[in-house]
């Protein structure tokens, strides 16, 4: 108990540290709160933002695990802001906690914070999206999805639709945050499989940045300039609905005028799917906080665990769509 109390006014002093790179009152939260939590494995948890219906998921899930695992979680909003993300890093460094764990905005450019903390001796776990760091050994483990392979999916869909079509396919593309893991790898993975039949034709692509307001505003621009869309691909669901506004707004039918494929399957996503506004989703599932704290506690402990824990997803059609939307979490 002592050291809990002790640990909650070192937050508190640390706080001040917190301010410069959050939105201020999420700066550092404590999560935990089972009994006898003497020896309480406490993680520093990087989150990326706040920008999709995924977030908002992960976010929770994260912070329900822990109370769970008897986990003492200090958390950070980095508002999708690179340098935040290592301002929270270096600051739970300076706390000396047990573990961090990041979701990392983008993937280029944290060799540097990585080797601090490395030097500090606090592993670190990768939670949701890679880093390209050629040096392995700054990590302990990457637990997320595989995005090339959610948009080999999405092109594999696309490729099964129109297999007996000889016309072109004018695709418009919103990618995610530029420089981000799931934006380059959904957008590779797709490409590859669409690159086999060249009546597949990306017409536009840009960032929607992953939110639904990026997402309309992008949408409205490639409406504008390309009077013959067939098919969106969304890089999440959010940036698919907000598409969903802008097509509405310019008098065209979502899911009949222009087919939408989309990832993530959140839950405003697979209602959208269901009222045939969206044709496919792939699956990406933000609830990675069970295997997260059980991977810091081995972690932790010098234990052994793979360099690498993927995610097992699937995919959804508009009737799975039906189907699924009453038991689904999120
Ligand atoms: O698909 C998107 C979110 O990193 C997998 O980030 C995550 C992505 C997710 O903003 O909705």
């Amino acid at each position: 108990m002592l050291k809990r109390i002790s640990a909650l006014i070192l937050a508190g002093a640390t706080a001040l540290t917190m301010a410069g790179c959050s939105s201020g009152d999420d700066g550092s939260t404590s999560a935990g709160g089972s009994s006898g939590g003497d020896d309480k494995l406490v993680m520093g948890f990087a989150q990326v933002g706040a920008e999709s219906g995924w977030r908002t998921a992960n976010t929770k899930d994260i912070q329900e695990s822990a109370k769970t695992a008897g986990v003492e979680l200090k958390f950070s909003d980095a508002q999708q802001k690179q340098e935040n993300q290592i301002k929270a890093i270096r600051s739970y460094i300076q706390q000396k906690v047990d573990v961090i764990a990041f979701s990392p905005v983008v993937e280029s450019g944290w060799d540097t914070v990585l080797k601090e903390a490395q030097n500090a001796k606090i592993p670190v776990i990768l939670t949701d999206r890679a880093v390209d760091s050629k040096d392995t050994s700054l990590y302990k483990t990457f637990l997320g999805s595989d995005f090339v392979e959610e948009g080999k999916k999405a092109g594999q869909w696309l490729v099964d639709q129109y297999k007996d079509s000889k016309d072109d396919v004018n695709i418009v593309q919103l990618e995610g945050t530029t420089g981000s893991a799931p934006a380059n790898d959904r957008k590779s993975g797709f490409q590859e499989i669409i690159s086999a039949d060249p009546k597949f034709k990306v017409i536009a692509s840009q960032s929607g940045d992953f939110t639904r307001a990026k997402g309309k505003e992008v949408m409205e621009a490639f409406l504008k300039s390309n009077p013959d869309i067939d098919v969106l691909y969304a890089h999440n669901d959010d940036m698919g609905l907000g598409a969903i506004e802008a097509i509405e707004g310019a008098g065209k039918v979502p899911g009949k005028d222009i087919k939408i494929i989309t990832v993530d399957a959140v839950h405003d996503g697979m209602q959208a799917l269901a009222d045939g506004k969206i044709n496919y989703i792939v699956e990406c599932s933000p609830l990675l906080g069970t295997q997260l704290m059980d991977l810091a506690k081995k972690v932790v402990k010098g234990e052994q665990v793979p360099q690498r824990v993927v995610t097992e997803e699937t995919t959804f059609t508009q009737e799975q769509a039906k189907e699924a939307l009453p038991n689904r979490k999120y």
